[in-house]
């Protein structure tokens, strides 16, 4: 089937006639095509949100929040539709896109929808100089929204619901791996009364389609994740123009656990965080570090339980870990093994590509457990986002802040133990953006979400998000 751009409330072809091939990463077949979309298709793009503009940042809040609230309805009523088809693109466990994915994109949407009509702004009486200051927050225009593979739908509408609640109107694409939901989104908003023009997907590859979104001169904001390189690519590009940017890159989180923790509950929850999504989540703690009186116990458990996963078709019930989401990508995550064994560490469990019968050519690889030797080898350094973790044993509190420290990536940690001096002391030292402490990726929508160092700038979620879609603009009266 072909998927086809989402402009001015249509569905249209790419105006070149240039295709792209949407590949089944559970067996490997192409099952469709999608645009590569050219400068000239978002050019349109841009034109239609451009002048659906004035009259969608003049909409009531109440009626903005209203169509939000609506397409979150309308999405949740799909459910089904959304899950089966978010899992086939990408490779993900049904039951993951079910319960995780689309339940997810549908609050997004009713989250915003609610914020925007407790969205307030600053106002300040000059005493003494009798003026008074109040701040209005104007939505900065049309705004460009770009998005990854990993979580496709989900942060495709993280960054969109936000943009639209403010009052902006928006050209957004999502990756050229994963395309389908974004597709089916176009049809959603339209039920739910989104004006046209308002929102406009367009698709294709990343150096075409995303890079002419970047360097549209009147895209006034762009709100991007995906690869750390890239979003350096795209700083670079938008910097002359002086876009406001929110980029929300890669990690290599530390998982630090102490003895003092509940077991139980940190081993099933570190099973999740080390490979749910095949480990393709941007937070996954994919850098194990165990205090060393309890390595040895946690070695043979967590092993024991990672061989116990089960790999399979992603649409079968049991399955834990469906295939990764490309053939380029799990050559990449293929190759980090290679460079573990050559770093001399020791593979625990897994390390190899699982053929499955009946899906010979789907992208699957086992889970995969690393014991290192040295916290600065290359697999621990480096993000591999994949259903591979690293573990290794420390002796001292300081210690395992240092190395949990010493990467480039600063997106989340996750802290395990129960002593809360230990707690303050280093929640307060660890170079992330987002820290749990006895759980792990337990989301509230009002918090902010994104990274230090090369994770990225700027945060998402909340009022934060609504700050960043809109521009503030401060009036003083005297009287
Ligand atoms: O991401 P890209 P890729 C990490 C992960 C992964 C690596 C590369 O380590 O292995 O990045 O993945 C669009 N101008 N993460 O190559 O290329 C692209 O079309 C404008 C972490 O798939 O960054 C897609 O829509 N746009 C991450 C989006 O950017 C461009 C999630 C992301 O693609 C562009 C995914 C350009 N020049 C990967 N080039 C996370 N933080 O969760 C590409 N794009």
């Amino acid at each position: 089937m072909n998927i086809k751009n989402f402009i001015n409330d249509k569905y249209v072809e790419p105006i070149s006639g240039d295709w792209l091939d949407n590949y089944c990463p559970a067996n490997g077949e192409i099952y469709g095509k999608l645009p590569n979309s050219s400068k000239d298709d978002v050019e349109e793009a841009y034109k239609a949100a451009k002048e659906a503009f004035p009259l969608w940042s003049q909409t009531t809040l109440d009626e903005r929040s209203r169509i939000l609230i609506r397409i979150s309805e309308l999405l949740e009523a799909s459910l089904d539709r959304f899950a089966e088809a978010e899992s086939k693109d990408n490779g993900k466990p049904i039951s993951l896109a079910k319960s995780v994915d689309i339940p997810r994109a549908a609050s997004n949407f009713r989250f915003f929808g609610n914020a925007i009509t407790q969205f307030a702004s600053e106002s300040h009486e000059s005493v003494g100089q009798q003026a008074v200051n109040y701040t209005l927050r104007q939505p900065l225009g049309v705004v460009g929204c770009i998005s990854p593979w990993n979580l496709p739908l989900y942060l495709f509408t993280w960054k969109i619901a936000p943009a639209l609640a403010a009052g902006n109107c928006v050209v957004a694409k999502p990756s050229e791996i994963t395309p389908m939901t974004a597709y089916m989104l176009g049809e959603i908003c339209n039920e739910a009364g989104l004006p046209k023009g308002v929102l406009n997907i367009v698709h294709g590859l990343g150096k075409t389609t995303g890079q002419a979104i970047v360097e549209h001169p009147d895209i006034k904001a762009i709100s991007f994740t995906g690869g750390t390189t890239t979003g350096a690519h795209i700083a670079k590009k938008a910097a002359p123009m002086f876009k406001k940017l929110s980029l929300e890159l890669g990690g290599k989180n530390p998982n630090i656990i102490f003895k003092d923790c509940d077991y139980d509950e940190m081993l099933h929850t570190t099973l999740r965080s080390s490979f749910s999504n095949q480990g393709q989540i941007c937070l996954c703690g994919s850098r194990i570090f165990v205090e060393e009186s309890l390595y040895k116990k946690f070695k043979k458990d967590f092993v024991e339980k990672v061989k116990q996963l089960k790999v399979g078709h992603p649409s079968e019930k049991a399955t834990d870990i469906g295939a990764l989401v490309s053939k380029q990508h799990l050559e990449k995550v293929l190759s980090y093994i290679e460079i573990a064994k050559k770093e001399d560490n020791t593979i625990l469990c897994g390390g190899n590509q699982i053929i499955i019968e009946g899906y010979e050519n789907g992208y699957y690889m086992q889970p995969t457990v690393i014991e290192v030797i040295n916290d600065e080898c290359s697999i621990n350094q480096e993000e591999i986002f994949g259903p591979v973790v690293t573990i290794m044993p420390f002796k001292t509190e300081e210690e395992v802040l240092q190395m949990a420290n010493k990467v480039k990536y600063g997106l989340s940690a996750t802290l395990w133990t129960n002593d809360l001096r230990r707690t303050m002391r280093m929640t307060q030292a660890l170079q992330a953006g987002i820290v749990w402490v006895n759980t792990w990726m337990l989301r509230d929508l009002r918090t902010p979400f994104g990274g230090v160092k090369a994770s990225g700038i700027g945060r998402e979620g909340g009022f934060e998000a609504l700050r960043f879609f809109t521009e503030p603009k401060n009036i003083c009266i005297k009287y």
